[in-house]
């Protein structure tokens, strides 16, 4: 009947969120599905064994499933939905605007998915709100490519901060009894050490903070006066902004950035927003 029929096109378009919990490309996942209301489930997978994701190809956390689809990275996740969102088009329509590179560099295959910042719109737009597609674009980037840096090695910082880190990690990870305690401290011990590394890799400063501050005041800059970078509303970037973010809520870092630059008022309102799914339109 037409009920079971409603239904059942409801669970094929049903998606399941592969996720690390304190992943920040897995958290602006979450927001952005929050934010529209989105419908999903989540599957919490065990890092070291990963066994649940045995089935992909794709090695990252996150991905997403339906029945029918996988989309697999964050940028890749929220721009194909936002598109789905503004056009209604299938799925399978809309990823033939995202083409899959193979790169090949000797034994190595590596995948690349192209425009992955792009909504794609319809209609053409006017010059104005080309503007400031651009500037969106070019900001969810940014959090991708500079912002999200600054993250690691400020949560590991210090041995205490790496252990506060790691308890917060393995109390809401997928865990065995065994794999918590032990990862608790030898991964406290190596995230220290790996922090170290990416603070040279990216290039941040040696006192980490300040980078963290630095970045944090770039983004505000581009906010601008509004409320929003996407001035009265918040648009891709500030949601991908506030869900990488989000992932260090509640670590000294976070109150550490809170105390030391003005993100605070721009970070609650975003989080009243994803709160309320006020995307739901
Ligand atoms: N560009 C990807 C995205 O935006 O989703 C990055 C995802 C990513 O680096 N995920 C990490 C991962 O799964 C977890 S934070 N690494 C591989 C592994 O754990 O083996």
């Amino acid at each position: 009947n037409t009920v079971d029929a409603a239904e059942d096109h409801q669970n094929e378009s049903k998606w399941t969120l592969y996720q690390y919990a304190t992943c920040p490309f897995c958290c602006k996942v979450r927001s952005f599905l929050d934010y529209y209301g989105v419908d999903y489930e989540i599957v919490e997978v065990n890092p070291v064994s990963r066994k649940e994701i045995k089935f992909s190809e794709y090695r990252k956390v996150p991905f997403l499933t339906s029945k029918e689809h996988q989309l697999n990275g964050s940028s890749l996740i929220c721009s194909v939905l936002k598109t789905q969102l503004i056009t209604e088009s299938e799925v399978s329509k809309i990823l033939t605007y995202y083409p899959i590179l193979e790169n090949e560099d000797g034994k190595k295959k590596s995948f690349d998915y192209q425009n992955i910042y792009n909504v794609m719109y319809e209609t053409g737009i006017g010059k104005e709100a080309h503007d400031k597609v651009r500037d969106e674009m070019k900001w969810r980037r940014w959090v991708d490519e500079v912002f999200v840096h600054t993250l690691s090695p400020n949560i590991y910082r210090t041995w205490g901060e790496s252990l506060q880190a790691m308890e917060y990690i393995t109390k809401v990870g997928n865990f065995s009894d065994f794999e918590r305690t032990l990862i608790y401290y030898s991964g406290a011990v190596a995230m220290y050490l790996i922090g170290k590394r990416l603070k040279h890799r990216h290039h941040l400063r040696n006192e980490v903070r300040e980078s963290l501050y630095e970045e944090t005041y770039r983004w505000l800059k581009a906010v601008g006066k509004n409320p929003y970078q996407g001035g009265d509303q918040p648009n891709m970037a500030d949601l991908n902004m506030y869900g990488v973010l989000s992932a260090i809520e509640g670590y000294d870092a976070f109150s550490d950035l809170l105390q030391n630059t003005n993100i605070g008022p721009w970070y609650q309102r975003m989080k009243t927003k994803v709160k309320n799914k006020d995307g739901i339109q």
